[in-house]
């Protein structure tokens, strides 16, 4: 008998979605479209031309979907709030109707005994603020900020959890860089500046935040730190693997966590931008006290030093397009990583996951971090029975939190965990294709069911205890 893996009793079991992967309902009570719907809407864009219209109903559902979170004994549940239903233009008075969605949904949840944590920005601006210049434009980070104050205002009595931004390279690079997500602009300079703005937008909501809730409530980001290997320790691969750390997490936690750029993105990026966009004292702004860090993690990077890359699509795991998410990175090779691969053709690996606890245990002591997102996709299939047997999530789910579990014995403060997802979803560019949900969703009659991993994850989340993975 293996060794049973033991949590903290107060450890969190959680799960995550973000608005627009599960809400539909994108006319209704005001809202207004956002990039994703207009990117969604875009022949060519996502497989299938599938979208958000209707996702997976939530917005109707979400009593059933809270009921199922219950059952499931989840302790947390980490949700984004759609800016275009709170504040359709992006800017001015909010809109109640909107805002009070969410309000029943944190009744739901403070009913049932669930934390809610919610996430301001899961990647879908309002069109309009788009259309004024979108993340590149420094306006789109006070306008956040306004956003952050309603939202605090109205909702900070009843949620403690608060998460500013969601995964930011993602909004700055597959946003503006390589354009596989909404707005699907290819501007390695437009990507340098909005992930500036983007860091800007997470100082200056934070400060309203603060002043716009009580004190006991937490703040947090929540990054996706890549975890950055090289094929060897040849100078020339580590110098192009500090790049990759740099363009990846430096330009993010840099500003947020310590009040600085690396200087070495500076230096390596100057071919691109002058970064001129930094006003005097926008670091103390970004650099703002934070309460807990929220890490995402799904599989490492591997990089080496190229002549050249080849043109056309890369081997990093991160869409097909031809234009590059790493700006002046041209002669940074990417490598697919070993091992067994999910449905995204991510590689499954937790040691991963306990290198990203361990680092930013050292860079950002004594700071609380969540995983608040780690999950696999898989081509999930009911049984003639309607059952959905799920073996594979449950080892990676297994392998992870046991990389969790050996990160806290080593010192780090992990406080919870959000498995992604709750439920299958619209899965962005992949569409409805890729399945990431601990619960299956049925998408002709929207009918879900628990998969085995859903019912693995139950009894962990109910006894604080893995139990083994070959019970289904
Ligand atoms: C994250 N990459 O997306 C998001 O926060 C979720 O909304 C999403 O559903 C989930 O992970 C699974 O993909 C990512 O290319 C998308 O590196 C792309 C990348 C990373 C995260």
């Amino acid at each position: 008998m293996p060794e049973p893996v033991t949590f903290p009793p107060a450890f969190l079991w959680g799960a995550a979605t973000s608005a627009y992967q599960i809400e539909g309902a994108v006319r209704e009570d005001g809202r207004t479209p956002s990039i994703w719907d207009t990117f969604s809407h875009t022949p060519g864009k996502t497989a299938g031309g599938e979208h958000g219209d209707i996702a997976v109903d939530h917005y109707h559902r979400y009593r059933d979907d809270v009921a199922l979170m219950a059952e499931l004994g989840l302790g947390a549940y980490r949700f984004s709030v759609s800016w275009s239903r709170v504040q359709p233009t992006g800017r001015g008075p909010a809109v109640q109707r909107g805002l009070d969605f969410y309000r029943r949904l944190v009744d739901e949840l403070l009913a049932h005994g669930i934390k809610p944590a919610l996430t301001l920005y899961h990647w879908d601006l309002p069109q309009e603020l788009e259309d004024a210049g979108g993340w590149p434009e420094r306006d789109t980070a006070l306008r956040f900020a306004e956003y952050a104050q309603i939202v605090g205002e109205a909702l900070g009595d009843r949620v403690e959890q608060w998460i500013t931004l969601n995964e930011p390279w993602c909004s700055a690079f597959l946003g503006y860089g390589s354009g596989v997500h909404a707005p699907g602009r290819t501007d390695a300079a437009a990507s340098l500046k909005a992930a500036h703005h983007l860091n800007l937008a997470h100082g200056l909501g934070t400060s309203a935040l603060r002043a716009a809730m009580p004190a006991r409530n937490t703040i947090a980001v929540s990054l996706n730190s890549s975890v950055v290997r090289t094929v060897s320790q040849d100078p020339a691969d580590l110098a192009a693997g500090q790049r990759i750390d740099d363009l990846a997490n430096g330009v993010f936690h840099g500003p947020m966590l310590s009040g600085a750029y690396p200087e070495t993105l500076f230096e390596a990026t100057s071919s691109v931008t002058d970064w001129s966009y930094v006003l005097d004292g926008d670091l103390e702004l970004i650099h703002q006290p934070l309460d807990a860090l929220g890490l995402n993690y799904y599989t490492p990077t591997l990089v080496s030093a190229a002549e050249s890359a080849p043109a056309g699509p890369r081997a990093d795991g991160h869409g097909a397009s031809s234009y590059s998410p790493w700006p002046a990175a041209d002669d940074v090779m990417f490598h697919q990583t070993p091992g067994e691969r999910t449905e995204m053709g991510w590689s499954i690996d937790p040691t991963g996951l306990h290198e990203l606890i361990m680092r930013y245990t050292s860079l950002a002591p004594g700071l609380p971090l969540y995983i608040t997102e780690n999950g696999a996709a898989y081509d999930d299939k009911p049984d003639p029975e309607g059952r959905v047997h799920d073996p594979e999530r449950i080892a990676y789910l297994h392998g992870h939190l046991s990389a969790v579990r050996r990160a806290i014995t080593d010192g780090a403060d992990v406080r919870g965990y959000y498995l992604w997802s709750l439920l299958d979803n619209f899965e962005w560019a992949y569409g409805y294709g890729k399945r990431f949900g601990a619960v299956y969703v049925d998408y002709s009659t929207l009918a879900r069911t628990p998969k085995s991993s859903a019912h693995w994850y139950a009894q962990a989340a109910r006894s604080g205890e893995l139990p083994p993975v070959s019970t289904e």
